[in-house]
């Protein structure tokens, strides 16, 4: 008997990776699958409540794939599979839709913060999304879900609509548990440090394939405070631009805001800046060659996302047939 408790995460491939989505969750998920029965994928059916160049969605789910592996993601370890391959998130995507109320879904920030930035497709699916989200959770019966501070209101969700579920038709779903590291787990937009680093904001980005020139360039003009004191001390509220700073240094090196308090000390932020540019290069230098290497090995990459897709399928189809019978489906 597996006595392993289970893990699930994806991430849409809906642009580019950045440091946000790599410093948040994706470099936890390694030190995860010695641990946990992990399941890893690329959430292809969500990123389509957007318009999506089909070409381009193409290219980023297979870059998306190398970039798991080659963030330390061993497909020999863990599952890693395309969410599309899978057809039991869709078909469980729906019998949530109806336990997943109006209401609940329209608290949803996430809902409203999309909705208002592109107004001309407010498309039902956008709205539905949790549901899906809930379902793609929830075909694996995982103890854990590793994401983003963002993403914690879709895992609450899906507890409520897996315990709404239970409560009428016994226990199905085991109820998961969201987890948010601590450091790492809201990086900030680098030229707007109020607002979360992400590829809507190209700007203040900081993408994982970006070239070393490049991502030094982006951290000597990181915006800093304009407090007096310019020194490098971690004060979220007061000083948001170095505490980003502080707390992606801390990410990339494994040193305590203390450490980094005392080796700037008295330094100000030019050397700061620099320094956590490099930093983050060095830590995406063999990511990124690693991605390239990968790529260029498309029978490779076709076998691990075949593999992952058969063994998500076994135990999404179990948990899938548990909710049929319940429902009161006849069996095929
Ligand atoms: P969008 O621009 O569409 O909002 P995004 O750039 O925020 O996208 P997602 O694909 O929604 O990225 O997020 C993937 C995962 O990375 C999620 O678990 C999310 O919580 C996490 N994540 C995204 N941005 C950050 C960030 N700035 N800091 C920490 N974690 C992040
Ligand atoms: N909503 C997530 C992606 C996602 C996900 C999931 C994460 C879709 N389904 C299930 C964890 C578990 C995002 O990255 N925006």
């Amino acid at each position: 008997m597996n006595e392993k408790k289970t893990m699930l995460s994806g991430i849409q491939p809906s642009g580019e990776l950045h440091l946000g989505t790599y410093l948040g969750p994706l470099r936890h998920w390694p030190n995860m699958i010695e641990e946990y029965d992990c399941y890893f994928f690329m959430a292809d059916l969500h990123t389509i409540t957007v318009r999506q160049d089909p070409a381009a969605l193409r290219r980023r789910v297979l870059t998306q794939v190398a970039q798991y592996i080659a963030c330390g993601l061993d497909p020999e370890k863990c599952t890693i599979f395309i969410q599309s391959h899978v057809p039991a998130h869709a078909q469980l995507g729906w019998v949530l839709d109806c336990y997943a109320m109006f209401g609940e879904l329209s608290r949803m920030t996430q809902f409203k913060d999309k909705a208002s930035k592109h107004k001309d497709n407010i498309n039902a699916g956008l709205f539905t999304y949790p549901a899906l989200m809930a379902a793609d959770i929830l075909l694996y019966q995982p103890d854990l879900v590793p994401v983003g501070d963002d993403q914690k209101q879709h895992v609450e969700i899906c507890r409520d609509i897996a315990e709404r579920f239970n409560g009428i038709y016994g226990e199905v779903f085991r109820i998961p548990e969201p987890y948010i590291a601590k450091v790492g787990a809201r990086i900030m937009s680098l030229n707007d440090p109020s607002s979360k680093m992400s590829k809507s904001s190209p700007d203040g980005c900081l993408f994982l394939m970006e070239k070393p020139e490049d991502i030094m360039r982006k951290f000597k003009r990181a915006v800093t405070d304009s407090d007096t004191e310019r020194c490098v001390r971690y004060a979220p509220q007061e000083k948001p631009g170095v505490s980003n700073l502080i707390q992606i240094y801390a990410a990339a090196t494994g040193k305590s805001y203390d450490e980094i308090e005392r080796e700037f000390d008295g330094q100000g932020y030019g050397k700061f800046k620099p320094a956590v540019g490099e930093a983050v290069v060095e830590t995406l230098r063999p990511i990124q060659a690693e991605t390239e290497r990968l790529l260029a090995d498309k029978a490779y990459l076709e076998s691990v996302y075949r593999a992952g897709a058969e063994k998500a399928s076994y135990t999404a189809e179990k948990t899938l047939r548990k909710v049929y019978k319940k429902l009161g489906f006849v069996a095929k």
